[in-house]
């Protein structure tokens, strides 16, 4: 009960920040958050209707944020409160000014410790912010879409859902002149093959993506300018990783499953090759090959 109580209210927190999305102020807080960046109004908004409503439910115990510098305790306590959530209230927050979709990430986890592995993870969703506004989750017993109606009900539009073993679709992230020489081998072996270039810029219309089509792979990688990579563990990566290994895809950091990574710290990144079996086996073979 716990679980599908956090995920309605991230449904209900979705259906405030779509709103503001296509309402309100799109300029900036004025504030910046713990990576040094400037916050925008709907960051901070989002951010705020999100911990309300997990705080509302009474299970949730710790949150953190991307948004946030650290780890938010709710004071109200009660044996109830018996999960941790980590998430990314708004990724991909400056895409909305240029009309682009843009989304919600929530990761959850059993217990009062949310600096787990993210194969701990009990469930993870995320929102999507386009042309219609879709929730996908999963509690361990796959994949599920649902999608809000004119009434403001989000109704199942998909279930069961499950990637292909290979498919011909690439999203590149980071500069071309930044990679690595291995990683340049995987996507020019990629485009040799014909695969057709998708990338928006936003993270979670880029997964959705590739997770309703059931094919593709999605990369991040570590390039000369970040060896980390740009995107973010707790918040981003084992949400996502998550959720396309229950559709049966994989995720890896391009040496081992992303869900294994021990994260070290709440801003921890790591590159990501995420997507259909093959090609992730496929960018872990390049990556293997000493430079
Ligand atoms: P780049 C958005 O800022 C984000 O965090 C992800 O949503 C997205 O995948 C990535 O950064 C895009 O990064 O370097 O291509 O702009």
């Amino acid at each position: 009960m716990g679980l599908a109580s956090i995920i309605y209210e991230v449904g209900v927190a979705s259906k405030y920040i779509n709103h503001a999305m296509r309402t309100g102020d799109l300029g900036l807080a004025g504030t910046s958050n713990l990576y040094g960046e400037e916050q925008l109004a709907l960051d901070v908004l989002a951010d705020e209707i999100i911990k309300d409503r997990l705080d509302h439910t009474g299970r949730v115990r710790k949150i953190i944020s991307e948004e946030q510098s650290e780890i938010i305790i709710f004071e109200r306590s009660g044996r109830l409160r018996q999960y941790s959530v980590c998430y990314d209230p708004l990724d991909g927050s400056s895409l909305v000014d240029v009309n682009l979709a843009v989304g919600t990430i929530v990761s959850i986890y059993a217990g009062d410790d949310p600096l787990q592995p993210g194969r701990n993870q009990v469930g993870a969703m995320y929102v999507v912010y386009g042309p219609r506004t879709t929730l996908v989750y999963s509690v361990g017993k796959g994949v599920f879409e649902f999608t809000l109606n004119s009434l403001g009900e989000f109704t199942l539009s998909r279930e069961g859902i499950i990637l292909k073993e290979k498919g011909n679709l690439y999203s590149p992230g980071g500069l071309r002149q930044e990679y690595l020489p291995q990683h340049e081998k995987f996507i020019a072996t990629l485009e040799e093959k014909g695969y057709k270039l998708r990338y928006s810029g936003g993270f979670v219309p880029d997964i959705n993506q590739i997770l309703l089509k059931g094919q593709g792979i999605f990369t991040y990688p570590a390039t000369t300018g970040n060896l980390h990579g740009k995107l973010r563990l707790l918040f981003e990566l084992n949400p996502m990783a998550y959720l396309i290994e229950q559709a049966g895809g994989a995720a890896s950091t391009g040496l081992m499953p992303i869900l294994d990574v021990v994260p070290e710290h709440l801003d921890h990144r790591c590159p990501i090759y995420i997507g259909c079996r093959e090609e992730v086996a496929l960018a872990e073979k390049f990556l293997a090959i000493p430079v």
